[in-house]
């Protein structure tokens, strides 16, 4: 059965979060942010989740993580999620997330587990220290995008290989069961920004846990940090190049050219249109303007918004109460399938 007529029966939906496991970043927003408010503008529904549980698998502090939990809510609202448009949450709130994920603990297999190159790189070398939950952390994502039979999940390039075992999981539930009863959900991964990365190593991910600062863009940063920031990343002697092939080697320039092409809403050969040719000296002021005159309107409604974190925390609980109307009745059906005796 292709894709297409597995899902054809369900409404199509959309549903993506983001960790609040410290403060936002250029990637956060290029890569996932930007695209949920697209996405929320093309007449779908969609459900967006600070997804709290997956944060506490590595430690956090509590009072960091309730105000790193309002920041992410603060960085929704300011990049233009609208609460009437898109269901907003947090998702401990919504206790079907855990349940599901617990079936379907019971579904992933440990090779399929095995397999996940997040927690190889989260983990590191000292995997037998990591918590229980970063290794299950998939299945839990998977029971989050399931839980609203939700078709499309817009992600970084980081997050494909969970989105594929979301499918995994759907499939082998759906197989066992003998059910057609949780879509083939789709990653939508698009732009030029689907993979940002550090502004200090061009072979590692734009990470809000990375512990140096400057290898990363937050969304509160002020206009003097991010120039700072920019005019210090690390890039190569060379000028840019007039063609994409000439960044083939070059991490670091490609990094920065794709970020502008981003903010710029044009594509990378665009940007090397406009300057090729030139030193990073010059590419690199160009780059904080218009980095600074995108994100300032951002940080700023940030900390306006966090000085009425009542708000927040009423547009975080309305939108719960929606997200479980829909999660309810659909982890009430799962728990039939499976046997579950009511
Ligand atoms: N550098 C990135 N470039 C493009 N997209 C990115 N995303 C994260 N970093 C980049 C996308 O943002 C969404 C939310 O990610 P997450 O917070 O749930 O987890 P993550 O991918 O592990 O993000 P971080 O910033 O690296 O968090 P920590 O440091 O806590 O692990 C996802 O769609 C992700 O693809």
């Amino acid at each position: 059965m292709t894709t297409e007529a597995t899902n054809s029966k369900f409404k199509q939906r959309v549903f993506s979060g983001i960790q609040p496991s410290g403060g936002l970043t250029l990637g956060n927003y290029l890569g996932a942010i930007r695209r949920f408010v697209d996405m929320q503008e093309g007449g779908i529904e969609t459900i967006y989740c600070m997804v709290d549980l997956h944060a506490i698998t590595v430690w956090q502090d509590p009072a960091a993580l309730r105000h790193q939990t309002r920041e992410l809510a603060a960085g929704y609202l300011a990049a233009g999620l609208d609460p009437k448009k898109s269901i907003l949450f947090n998702q401990s709130q919504v206790p079907e997330h855990a349940q599901l994920g617990w079936v379907f603990n019971c579904i992933a297999r440990l090779g399929w587990m095995n397999r996940m190159t997040q927690f190889k790189d989260k983990a590191g070398k000292n995997a037998e220290k990591a918590s229980l939950g970063l290794y299950a952390y998939p299945s839990l994502m998977a029971a989050d995008i399931l839980l609203y039979h939700a078709t499309h999940v817009p992600v970084g390039e980081d997050q494909k290989q969970h989105v594929e075992l979301t499918r995994d999981i759907a499939a082998k539930f759906n197989h066992d069961y003998g059910v057609d009863f949780f879509p083939m959900s789709e990653p939508v991964i698009e732009g030029a920004a689907t993979r940002v990365m550090s502004l200090r190593d061009g072979s590692k991910k734009m990470s809000k846990s990375d512990p140096s600062d400057a290898s990363r863009i937050n969304m509160t940063d002020d206009a003097d940090t991010i120039a700072k920031k920019i005019r210090k990343a690390k890039t190569d002697p060379e000028a840019l190049p007039s063609e994409l092939d000439g960044l083939k080697d070059r991490p670091e320039a490609r990094n920065l050219v794709n970020i502008y092409a981003a903010l710029a809403g044009i594509s990378p050969q665009a940007v090397l249109d406009q300057h090729g040719g030139q030193q990073f000296s010059a590419f690199k002021p160009a780059l904080v303007d218009l980095a600074v005159d995108h994100l300032a309107p951002i940080s700023t409604e940030m900390a306006r918004l966090m000085q009425h974190s009542d708000e927040i925390d009423a547009i975080l609980r309305d939108g719960a109460a929606r997200a479980r109307a829909i999660a309810s009745p659909i982890l009430q059906q799962t728990y039939d399938i499976i046997g579950m005796l009511r």
